[in-house]
């Protein structure tokens, strides 16, 4: 009656654990939509299936020791032999890791320099140039050859390399699509660079996966892949409706703000490449004490559950909040005059 029971608890947990995985049939990175991410899932195949033959191994051998030098009555006073130890034992427990770390390192080399350049089969067509600029809590594409500026979305043409450049405004964040790449880090006064390739159009979620303060979660893209007459279609339809992205603007973008999607004509490389130094000019470091506190009441307005005088109370105390800060801070300043006065 007792086993029934615990066959019970244990299917019951075992079926609980899979439909608690949730209704999706596929993992993101399970289901690569390009030769780079199926280079990297190949990768993480092969690791998995690997380590997993290992721990089989391990833990049949484990089971096997146990079970045939159990405890039984009829070695009961059994002690076993002084051993000095073997060297060729030693030798072979010593070198089986080593070549475990071997097997698993030569195929991760191969691929990751393989992703470092463009895919196979691609390399006769020239990679279009997209340059990839995260801000808190932003993504900015300039696409040089087109002359045009997106914000938090990308269009990229299918089955066509492409090639981003890849600095931050502001602080490190990591730029993932886990359909079509892997992730890989922006930093500021420097250039990192991912190829990529999309086999067939379709919509894909890219994100920052490197924490980097309050917006972090809001800061996703999309990357929309066309056919390449879609693509070259919205070039043409950004040419003739979108804004001209101006100096003013584009500090204001960089400051620390969760924005929806914006779509400029020209970029904003003309003035500034954050790749080769010039951050931290337009880089306010109040902004990072204050900015989303303002923008947080704007997001409230949006929300339709929340009635118009909530906000305008919310956003009056934030208000007088910053006002409040504000004047800490210039007593904070005095003071120090004051202290250098002496
Ligand atoms: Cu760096």
């Amino acid at each position: 009656m007792k086993r029934i029971r615990t066959i019970f608890y244990i299917t019951a947990i075992l079926l609980a654990t899979l439909t608690l995985t949730g209704c999706e049939s596929t993992l993101t990175v399970f289901d690569p939509q390009g030769p780079v991410a199926r280079n990297l899932t190949e990768l993480i195949i092969f690791s998995i299936i690997f380590m997993l033959l290992i721990v089989i191994v391990v833990f049949v051998l484990f089971g096997f020791i146990v079970w045939k030098y159990r405890a039984k009555p009829e070695n009961e006073d059994y002690e076993p032999p002084h051993e000095e130890g073997s060297t060729a034992l030693e030798i072979t427990w010593f070198l089986i890791p080593v070549l475990i770390v071997v097997a698993l390192t030569i195929p991760t080399i191969i691929t990751i320099s393989d992703v470092e350049d463009i895919p196979e089969g691609y390399d006769d067509q020239e990679p279009l140039v997209i340059h990839v600029t995260s801000a808190d809590w932003k993504w900015i594409f300039s696409y040089p050859e087109q002359d045009i500026e997106t914000v938090n979305y990308v269009n990229i043409p299918a089955d066509r390399p492409i090639q981003f450049k890849m600095t931050s405004a502001g602080t490190m964040q990591s730029f993932w699509v886990p359909s079509l790449a892997g992730q890989k880090y922006t930093m500021a006064n420097m250039q990192t660079q991912l190829y990529l390739v999309a086999d067939r159009p379709g919509e894909y979620i890219g994100r920052n996966t490197n924490f980097n303060g309050e917006g972090y979660a809001h800061m996703s893209f999309e990357v929309v892949a066309e056919s390449a007459e879609d693509f070259n279609e919205w070039v043409s339809d950004v040419k003739n409706t979108a804004n001209v992205l101006t100096e003013d603007e584009y500090r204001e973008i960089l400051t620390p703000s969760i924005i929806g999607r914006k779509t400029y004509n020209e970029t904003h490389l003309q003035w500034i490449d954050h790749a080769h130094g010039g951050s931290e000019e337009y880089i306010n470091p109040e902004d990072y004490e204050t900015h989303l506190y303002e923008q947080e009441g704007e997001i409230d307005e949006e929300d339709s559950d929340v009635s118009i005088t909530d906000t305008e109370t919310d956003e009056e105390q934030d208000e007088s909040e910053s006002e409040q800060s504000n004047e800490e801070m210039d007593m904070d300043e005095s003071e120090h005059e004051g202290h250098d006065g002496h």
